[in-house]
């Protein structure tokens, strides 16, 4: 659960707990506090949350679905505060708490007469506290300039009753070039210290929530403080790499990252090795195969360069009676077809996977009646063009493209020491599949 203020722009508050819960594989419930009129440039309104119907969210939420850890972000005034403590004073599970006081943009979050009420009250309240720079010296009224400060301060928290401590370095005035984070339990531990290079980006906006947010989910997912401590700062530190320029002012950090990247690459590799093991097996398919071998290459949506396109290590061999394929399928494996699947894109952006097969008179026929065909001539190649290794096929698969924008097969009568080739493209590899058994069925048949 996270107790923390709505942010219009999306890049912190409840939307940040809510995405860093659902990014790390935990369901997150929401009680909303305040509701900020926002921007990634300034904060322009504040609405607090009538008490009476705060209340209602947090009791009527906690009535039905018991959280494992319970978040607090902003809570803004002295009667939200009073409502947190009187509910969840005996709570038995973990209180992770942002101590959020202003925003980055130097709006305060916590109105002035609530600021003693949230130390006395909350701060016993949480198993960790995860104060920057700014609000561990705010908190602890010391001044904190190098580390020997950072654990004055935090001797200062855990003083105020809280169990654990993170200061986060990110927020150094004299951004120094290493970033030290640290974790203190209690007094005669030494504290656990992380340190990061610098990232050389601008100011960025989130990535305090992405990170108490992800202590919660580490903690509800049954890892210990110090554990939860390193993985949540890892996570954070690639959010923060990954930020995106969502408005005209700060980046905003982007906890979602690995969702976008890493599951689309997993499932595009997946699906080609398997379509690789279905070639393998397909009868006949070893007459497709070309002098210069065949690759077969599936690719992320909207690719920018072959890192982006998977492909299979090494080709698919002919050996008279079958194929053999290396059966490894790895990101950045081709150069040729997956120039092809560069330009093809620019026209089409569906066409994400693609095969080379051989060119000659009879396939020709089957695939112009069965299929939208294009081609191209390497005649009309200029010298610039022919010079650079795989750039011919980036020229020509345009060419084709332009002359018929719905072609799903391309090819070219090759050039003196060029064998000609046909590429078949598709929307995934299954279809491409597909479209090499009906070659074959006309093909064998005749
Ligand atoms: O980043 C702290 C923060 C938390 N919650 C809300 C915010 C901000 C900063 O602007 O607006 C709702």
């Amino acid at each position: 659960m996270t107790i923390a203020g709505s942010d219009s722009s999306a890049g912190a508050g409840i939307q940040a707990d809510l995405k860093t819960f659902s990014a790390l594989g935990v369901y997150g419930t929401t009680i909303i506090t305040t509701l900020t009129a926002q921007n990634t440039k300034t904060i322009s309104d504040i609405l607090v949350v009538p008490p009476k119907f705060f209340r209602n969210q947090l009791i009527t939420t906690l009535e039905d679905i018991k959280p494992d850890v319970i978040k607090l972000g902003v809570l803004y005034s002295k009667s939200i505060i009073k409502i947190v403590k009187s509910i969840l004073g005996d709570f038995k599970n973990p209180i992770v708490v942002d101590p959020v006081l202003y925003s980055g943009t130097g709006i305060k979050l916590l109105d002035e007469d609530s600021f003693e009420h949230f130390k006395w009250e909350i701060i016993p309240l949480a198993h960790v506290i995860t104060p920057n720079l700014r609000e561990a010296e705010l908190l602890s009224k010391i001044r904190i300039t190098n580390r020997h400060d950072m654990s004055k301060a935090a001797s200062q928290i855990l003083n105020l009753g809280a169990s654990n401590v993170v200061i986060k370095g990110g927020h150094d005035p004299t951004k120094r070039a290493k970033v030290m984070d640290l974790l203190f339990r209690d007094k005669t531990q030494e504290p656990q210290l992380i340190v990061h290079e610098r990232l050389e980006i601008g100011d960025t906006h989130g990535t305090g929530c992405n990170f108490s947010a992800a202590i919660a989910s580490f903690l509800a997912k049954g890892y210990n403080i110090s554990e939860s401590f390193q993985l949540s700062n890892s996570y954070v530190y690639e959010a923060l790499k990954n930020s995106k320029q969502i408005g005209n002012g700060v980046l905003l950090s982007n906890p979602l990252y690995n969702m976008y990247d890493n599951s689309e690459k997993f499932k595009v590799l997946a699906q080609l090795q398997a379509a690789v093991s279905n070639l393998e097996k397909m009868p006949n398919f070893f007459k497709l195969i070309p002098e210069t071998k065949t690759n077969f290459v599936y690719s992320i949506e909207r690719p920018k360069n072959f890192d982006d396109i998977a492909g299979v290590l090494g080709r698919l061999i002919d050996l008279g009676t079958n194929i053999r394929t290396p059966n490894v399928v790895q990101f950045g494996a081709s150069l040729h077809v997956s120039n092809a699947i560069l330009s093809a894109t620019k026209f089409n952006s569906l066409l994400r996977s693609a095969i080379n097969i051989r060119n000659n008179p009879n396939i020709i026929d089957i695939c112009e009646n069965n299929f939208r065909c294009s081609s191209y001539s390497r005649k009309y190649e200029i010298k610039e063009v022919k010079k650079t290794e795989g750039s011919s096929i980036k020229w020509g698969i345009s060419e084709a493209f332009k002359q018929n924008p719905d072609a799903e097969i391309v090819y070219h009568d090759g050039d003196f020491g060029k064998e000609p080739m046909v590429i078949i493209f598709g929307q995934d590899p299954k279809e491409v599949l597909e479209k090499i058994r009906i070659i074959l069925q006309y093909y064998v048949n005749n």
